[in-house]
C-alpha cells in the first residue's frame, strides 16, 4: 500500500469547508452524503451520534514510523462532522490504552500495513481499503446521476479495488475489469468482463474507478470525452495533462473520504 507523505497532507485540515464545496460540485453529494451513503446509515443518525460518540487517535510508531500531520488530519475531518474527537498523548499499545480508559468509543490508528477505526463497543474492525473503496464508489455514483445499469471501468483489483467490485455489483452497473496481473482477476464472477488491452478500450469507458499505485497510466488521448474519475489511488493514476483537463471530473485526494466513509461505517 503506498504510504502518505506530509506533502500530501499539508493544508488538508485547514480546507475542509472549500473541499467539501468542491465535492457538492462534482458529485451533487456532501462528504457527510458519501460517507452515510457508502456505509448504508441515514444521515440523521449520523448527526444524532456526534452526541453520545466519542473517538480517539492514536499515533502509531511501528515500522516506518509517524507522519508528520497525519493523526492531526484523521482528527480534523472527523471532529468536521461534530465528533468529539482527540489525539492520545502516548503512541502504540499506551496510547490505545489512553484512548480505552478516557472513554473511547472507536479507536483510528494505522500502521504501515493497515489503517482501522476500532469500535471498542461492538469490538469490530473497519478497514480504510474498504471505506476507500466504497466511498470513493458512492461518489463516482453522485458523478453518474446513478450508476445503475452503467458500465463502469475498475483498473487495479487490489485491496481497494476488490471492495470497489462488491460495491458496483450492490449499483447494478455493469462492471469491467483491468489489471496489469491476470493473477488478480481470476475468479472473479462470470458477468464482469475483464479488459485486457486498457490503452486500445480506455476510451469506450465513460466511468472509471482507478486504484492502482502506478501514477500516470490514464494518458488524455485515450480517454473518454466525458470520462469521470474516480481515483484513490496514490499516486494519481492521470497524467498531469490528463488532468489539467479532466480535474472537474477526477476525485482524488489523500484520506477525506476513507476517513469519514470508516466513520459512518463504525457508527452503523
Ligand atoms: O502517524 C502514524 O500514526 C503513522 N503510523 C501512519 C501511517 C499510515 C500509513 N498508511 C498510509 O499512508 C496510507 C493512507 C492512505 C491510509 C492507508 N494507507
Ligand atoms: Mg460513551
Amino acid at each position: 500500500m503506498t504510504r502518505l507523505t506530509q506533502q500530501d497532507l499539508f493544508g488538508l485540515d485547514l480546507e475542509l469547508i472549500e473541499y467539501n464545496l468542491s465535492l457538492v460540485a462534482k458529485t451533487n453529494l456532501t462528504l457527510k452524503q458519501i460517507a452515510c451513503q457508502a456505509a448504508g446509515l441515514e444521515e440523521n443518525l449520523f448527526n444524532k451520534r456526534t452526541e453520545d460518540t466519542l473517538i480517539a487517535v492514536v499515533p502509531i510508531t511501528a515500522g516506518e514510523g509517524l507522519i508528520n500531520g497525519f493523526t492531526q488530519s484523521v482528527c480534523s475531518i472527523i471532529r468536521y462532522f461534530g465528533f468529539k474527537t482527540f489525539i492520545t498523548e502516548e503512541t502504540d499499545v499506551s496510547g490505545m490504552a489512553e484512548g480505552v480508559s478516557k472513554g473511547a468509543d472507536i479507536l483510528f490508528m494505522a500502521d504501515d500495513n493497515r489503517f482501522i477505526a476500532f469500535d471498542t463497543r461492538k469490538g469490530n474492525v473497519i478497514d480504510n481499503a474498504v471505506a476507500t473503496a466504497f466511498g470513493y464508489a458512492a461518489a463516482l455514483n453522485g458523478m453518474a446521476n446513478g450508476l445503475a445499469g452503467k458500465e463502469v471501468l475498475v483498473i487495479g483489483i487490489g485491496n481497494v479495488g476488490k471492495p470497489a467490485i462488491e460495491y458496483f455489483k450492490q449499483l447494478k452497473s455493469k462492471i469491467a475489469v483491468y489489471d496489469i496481473n491476470s493473477e488478480k482477476i481470476k475468479n472473479l464472477s462470470p458477468d464482469i468482463h475483464i479488459e485486457s488491452d486498457l490503452r486500445q478500450n480506455l476510451q469506450n469507458y465513460k466511468y472509471i474507478f482507478e486504484a492502482t499505485p502506478q501514477g500516470g497510466i490514464l494518458e488524455l488521448k485515450h480517454l473518454h470525452s466525458e470520462a469521470a474519475i474516480a481515483a484513490p489511488g496514490v499516486p494519481l493514476g492521470l497524467t498531469p495533462e490528463a488532468y489539467a483537463v479532466f480535474s472537474d471530473k477526477v476525485i482524488h485526494e489523500p484520506l477525506q473520504i476513507g476517513v469519514a466513509t470508516m466513520l459512518a461505517m463504525a457508527l452503523v
